[in-house]
């Protein structure tokens, strides 16, 4: 619960009273201007907000406009032309930054059966969230994982990834993506592999066997910060929150939620991004929440509708919609359905800034 110190009565006037500017101290603004200068107490209010105000707005991509206009770029580009032959869903409020939030990107991608996205490793982590598949994979770091709906896939940062469609239908895919921080510190790299696919190393169910089984190697200790486990299937965390929600009371803002973890540390898969899983049972009326982590959301089972601030999100399966920072969330259900988000909390967490409200 976040701490409500902050709004209190202030007791010298208005933090944000922006001093008087007369001539003199215009002139002397100037003059500063040319010397590469400026008076922070003119932007005091900008730099700090009383909360946030982000620019991100609330927004929904339905699936049924999106997966039209997803075959159409087939037709016009290969996936190998293009590397990544991805429609990235632009906020409204931060149109040409290519991010769904402040912090993170989103898009959807494609692959036809038989294309092949050419492996490359960058800074940047990345998630998958299966939408439509029959027979593609994603390699990482030499294991394949076969993508089935529902699945959440990661990619950590640095390591070689590729994706291909051996099936004979399309498969299609969220993305998220923690570019924007990654470039905020101006730390990005990436790097191309020599082939279009990287060599298979192990097979495929090598890293479920070993840490997602309850079980993890003697003596393991965590070589990296993000989760050795790379597909966390549908099937279990579907089953997993089926069954809770027969032995307890939903959460009066979030239903059944459960946050994915890494099997090593039990904190969140990857450093920067979390990714949660919920399910609300045909008929719940949630009550609104706020949390400072900006959030996509992606439906995939049964169909309902969110608030989001002054928003009203009718959403059913695939449809994705994003929540800033701050912006109060209630979402309802009109039949059993789950939805799948992941937000930057992990990176807000550990920086001590992240605060939720259940109002
Ligand atoms: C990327 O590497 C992937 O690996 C997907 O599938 C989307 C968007 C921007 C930059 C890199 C992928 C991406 C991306």
């Amino acid at each position: 619960m976040y701490n409500r110190s902050h709004r209190m009565k202030e007791p010298r006037g208005d933090i944000h009273a922006r001093p008087e500017t007369s001539a003199p101290r215009r002139d002397f603004y100037a003059r500063l201007d040319k010397k590469n200068l400026a008076p922070v107490w003119e932007v005091l209010g900008d730099l700090f907000p009383v909360e946030p105000h982000p620019s991100c707005v609330p927004a929904l991509w339905k699936y049924s406009e999106l997966r039209p206009l997803l075959l159409e770029a087939a037709g016009l580009i290969t996936a190998e032309e293009a590397q990544r032959r991805v429609l990235a869903l632009d906020n409204p409020g931060l149109r040409g930054c290519t991010q769904i939030t402040q912090s993170l990107y989103a898009g959807v991608q494609l692959l036809l059966p038989g294309e092949i996205a050419p492996s490359h490793r960058h800074v940047s982590s990345a998630l998958r969230f299966v939408i439509e598949s029959k027979g593609a994979y994603t390699a990482v770091n030499g294991e394949r994982t076969t993508m089935h709906p529902g699945d959440f896939i990661l990619t950590p940062s640095w390591t070689f990834h590729d994706h291909g469609n051996e099936g004979d239908s399309p498969a299609i895919w969220l993305d998220g993506l923690d570019f924007p921080i990654v470039n905020f510190f101006d730390a990005g790299f990436i790097e191309r592999y020599p082939e279009a696919s990287q060599p298979v190393m192990r097979r495929e169910g090598d890293a479920v066997a070993r840490y997602g089984t309850n079980l993890l190697p003697l003596e393991y200790e965590a070589e990296s910060l993000t989760s050795p486990i790379f597909n966390y299937p549908y099937a279990r965390s579907r089953e997993a929150l089926h069954l809770l929600s027969r032995n307890s009371a939903p959460h009066p803002c979030h239903g059944f939620k459960m946050q994915y973890a890494n099997p090593a540390t039990g904190g969140y898969p990857m450093p920067t991004i979390a990714a949660f899983l919920q399910f609300l049972p045909s008929g719940f009326l949630g009550a609104a929440s706020r949390s400072t982590d900006g959030t996509v959301f992606c439906c995939t089972e049964g169909h309902g509708r969110s608030r989001v601030g002054a928003s009203v999100f009718e959403w059913t399966e695939h449809d994705i919609f994003v929540v800033p920072s701050w912006c109060p969330v209630a979402h309802e259900a009109s039949a059993d359905a789950v939805l799948f988000s992941f937000s930057d909390r992990p990176a807000q967490k550990a920086l001590g800034f992240w605060r939720e409200h259940l109002v």
